[in-house]
């Protein structure tokens, strides 16, 4: 098997990866409270399409990077779970448009994720990891963390903020996508909310622009840029297949290595913006 170039690779993400998002005609939603509180129409239906977008990785390497006012420039800004920008406003912005969260973190107690202001900025996008068929009735009575009761919880108490579920076909087609352009076999665990971001971004924006994802010169142990614990399993992956996400990335790139290194920044077309 011969190895994909950038532009191919980028053409079987754009081919084989359906971004899609949680709608109230889904079985088995359709009869359900929840149906109710789900967004009518799929997120690429709701918004963009932006020029230009930034994509902020938690990375620890983003710290002392100057990078905030560039990430600002952006129409669009995505983050991740519980990354701040109060306080770090130089170094990562302070503008978010979209914030992607694991289930982890709207479950677990220490995030506050109902009541905390840090989630209130943006449109929020939630995602659980599915089980391999991406069967919805299957991952609806058995999801990782309690994606659903959470997800209830929030939009009572906060109904006007857009609010989305990702589909978990997205999950394990992105997934296929990393395994079949890998000569080693990848555990069968979700990518990471960086990549599963980076891609809907890029079927929401012309030019998406990956900060600290790839590490630049400042790469460092530190997990997130705005807590002081260190390990290198963040930045390489454990329960994420991230280092073969990062080599995906790498070969997309259409940015010069230079930006890789002095920037941590990565940039990759958006699926409108090419022809497969
Ligand atoms: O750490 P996390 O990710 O929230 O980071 C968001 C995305 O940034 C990229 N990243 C992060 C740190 C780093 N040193 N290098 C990086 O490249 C990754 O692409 C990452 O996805 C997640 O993907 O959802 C993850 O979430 C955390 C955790 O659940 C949340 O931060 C909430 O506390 C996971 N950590 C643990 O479970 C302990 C992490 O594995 C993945």
């Amino acid at each position: 098997r011969s190895k994909l170039s950038g532009p191919e690779l980028l053409c079987q993400i754009k081919e084989m990866v359906q971004i899609a998002t949680l709608t109230p005609d889904m079985e088995p939603f359709s009869g359900l409270p929840l149906a109710s509180q789900l967004p009518l129409r799929q997120i690429t239906a709701d918004i963009g399409p932006f020029k230009t977008c930034a994509v902020v990785s938690s990375a620890g390497s983003l710290k002392n990077s100057g990078l905030g006012k560039e990430i600002d420039s952006h129409d669009a800004v995505m983050r991740f779970n519980a990354a701040p920008t109060t306080g770090f406003e130089k170094d990562v912005g302070s503008k978010t448009t979209v914030r992607l969260i694991n289930s982890q973190v709207m479950a677990s107690e220490d995030h506050h994720f109902l009541s905390s202001s840090l989630y209130s900025a943006g449109i929020l996008v939630s995602w659980d990891p599915g089980p391999y068929s991406s069967d919805l009735r299957e991952w609806f009575n058995k999801t990782d963390y309690p994606i659903f009761k959470q997800y209830q919880r929030y939009r009572r108490l906060h109904p006007q903020q857009p609010f989305y579920i990702l589909h978990p076909q997205m999950e394990w087609q992105l997934w296929q996508r990393i395994q079949d352009n890998m000569v080693e076999t990848i555990q069968k665990n979700p990518p990471s909310s960086g990549l599963l971001g980076t891609v809907l971004m890029m079927s929401l924006c012309e030019v998406v622009h990956v900060y600290e994802f790839l590490p630049s010169r400042r790469k460092t142990e530190l997990c997130h840029y705005y807590q002081r614990f260190s390990d290198a399993a963040c930045t390489l992956g454990a329960y994420h297949p991230l280092l073969y996400e990062k080599n995906l990335v790498k070969r997309m790139n259409k940015g010069s290595n230079r930006d890789i290194y002095t920037h941590g920044r990565v940039m990759l077309p958006g699926f409108t913006t090419f022809n497969c």
